[in-house]
């Protein structure tokens, strides 16, 4: 059994939709935390050690961490066909997307949205335009972030996309457009939609 500690509406949200696709038993465990319009409180019952969400327990193992969440289980239910397995070809960018998720793309939303521009060589990311230039380029040449098969990853990028559809910060770009509605048409993100509202 995999237990998600979870708050609606937060970035564990998209994790139901990762286990809607996953197909494996879950239960989902609410949490609070602490919001940013200064609501909310820690939780000590969550096991994240920020207390943060998300965050996962399975059996003894306990994972946090979004893109870590994403490469776990997509390992550990191999046959939901969320990853390339390791050895199998498109194995290398499937991580490669994972990280650049968490070590880039995030912080540069973050950044730009707090008007706190970084200099060129200090940062481990980099502007907003720059990493989309790179991902308009990559959806562009295959219909998901990884390639020609939906992964995990596609669950962390599509969702991002989705909400910052309609924010300035997010240059409009078709192939990531087109993009959304493929992965967030897919069942899976109804029924977690429905299981976020409770
Ligand atoms: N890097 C983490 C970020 C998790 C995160 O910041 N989650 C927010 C909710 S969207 C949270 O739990 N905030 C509560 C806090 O900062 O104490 C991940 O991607 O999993």
């Amino acid at each position: 059994m995999i237990t998600l500690y979870h708050a609606p509406k937060s970035r564990s949200t998209r994790m139901i939709f990762l286990l809607e696709e996953l197909g494996a038993p879950y239960e989902i465990k609410l949490v609070t935390i602490r919001r940013g319009d200064g609501s909310g409180a820690a939780d000590q019952n969550n096991p994240h050690p920020h207390a943060k969400v998300p965050a996962i327990r399975h059996g003894k193992e306990t994972v946090f961490e979004s893109p870590a969440i994403v490469s776990y289980l997509a390992d550990a239910f191999p046959d939901a066909k969320l990853a390339p397995k390791p050895g199998e070809a498109g194995r290398g960018l499937y991580l490669s997307m994972l990280a650049y998720y968490g070590d880039v793309l995030e912080p540069a939303f973050m950044s730009k949205f707090l008007n706190t521009p970084v200099p060129r060589g200090t940062a481990g990311w980099v502007v907003v335009e720059e990493a989309m230039t790179f991902i308009d380029q990559a959806l562009t040449a295959h219909p998901y972030i990884a390639g020609d098969s939906f992964t995990g990853a596609d669950i962390l990028y599509a969702t991002t996309f989705g909400m910052f559809a309609s924010n300035p910060m997010m240059p409009k770009l078709a192939s990531v457009d087109a993009y959304v509605k493929r992965c967030l048409d897919r069942p899976a993100y109804a029924r977690a939609m429905a299981k976020d509202a409770g």
